[in-house]
């Protein structure tokens, strides 16, 4: 199931610098899927995922084809234990964001069985104040039934209007993938997509 072109992908070191390619960041809460989604799209196991929250503690660049960028941020749930660690982890995020010049999209994840928490909307209002492009994915929808989904799409597009797209997805079923990848391949620039390949 490869939807997005992917011919190399590399983990850059944490404190690489060079020419800010095309960006898109993925935050969320720790344990929502994030590792997880980024090795689908990726279609390579390259970030590490675990079943214990807090897996992926600092900010994690992946160098797609020579050209994009793909972070992972870590979780924001793994510095609450303590308030030193959760100064630390809005700093790194922060300085992050802030600091890469061609950001185009921020997905923040969103385990459906918990829905929007108060983080999540501070960092989709964040992107928003900065003009970057944020959009929501609704992960695990595999552990909702039909209704369920139906219910939790229709309040999350009222609340978020028609700015903030929501993207529903099961890495596990592997549902709603293709409609995700066609989105980053959009942000990223047009020749990240597959054109005809099925998914
Ligand atoms: N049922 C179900 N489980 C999933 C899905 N995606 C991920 N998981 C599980 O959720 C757990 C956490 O996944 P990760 O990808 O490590 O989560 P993360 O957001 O990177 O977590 P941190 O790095 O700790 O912030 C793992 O046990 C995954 O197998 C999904 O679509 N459905
Ligand atoms: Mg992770």
């Amino acid at each position: 199931m490869a939807l997005l072109r992917v011919n190399s992908v590399r983990r850059l070191p944490p404190r690489y610098k060079g020419t800010p390619r095309p960006a898109v960041a993925v935050a969320g809460r720790s344990n929502v899927g994030k590792s997880t989604l980024i090795n689908l799209l990726l279609n390579r196991k390259v970030a590490p995922t675990s079943k214990a929250p807090g897996r992926t503690r600092g900010v994690h660049r992946y160098l797609v084809n020579e050209r994009w960028d793909l972070v992972d941020l870590p979780g924001y749930g793994y510095a609450k234990v303590d308030e030193s660690l959760r100064l630390k982890w809005r700093a790194m995020v922060s300085e992050f964001l802030a600091g890469h010049g061609n950001l185009r999209q921020v997905l923040v994840l969103v385990d459906a069985r918990r829905g929007l928490a108060e983080i999540d909307r501070e960092m989709l209002q964040w992107a928003i104040e900065e003009r970057v492009g944020a959009a929501v994915v609704l992960t695990k929808i595999d552990k909702l039934n039909r209704h369920e989904r139906v219910r939790l799409l229709r309040d999350l597009t009222r609340e978020l209007g028609d700015a903030i797209p929501v993207f529903p997805v099961s890495a596990l079923k592997r549902e709603g993938i293709r409609p995700l990848a066609e989105a980053l391949a959009g942000w990223w620039g047009e020749d990240a997509y597959r054109r005809g390949q099925s998914g």
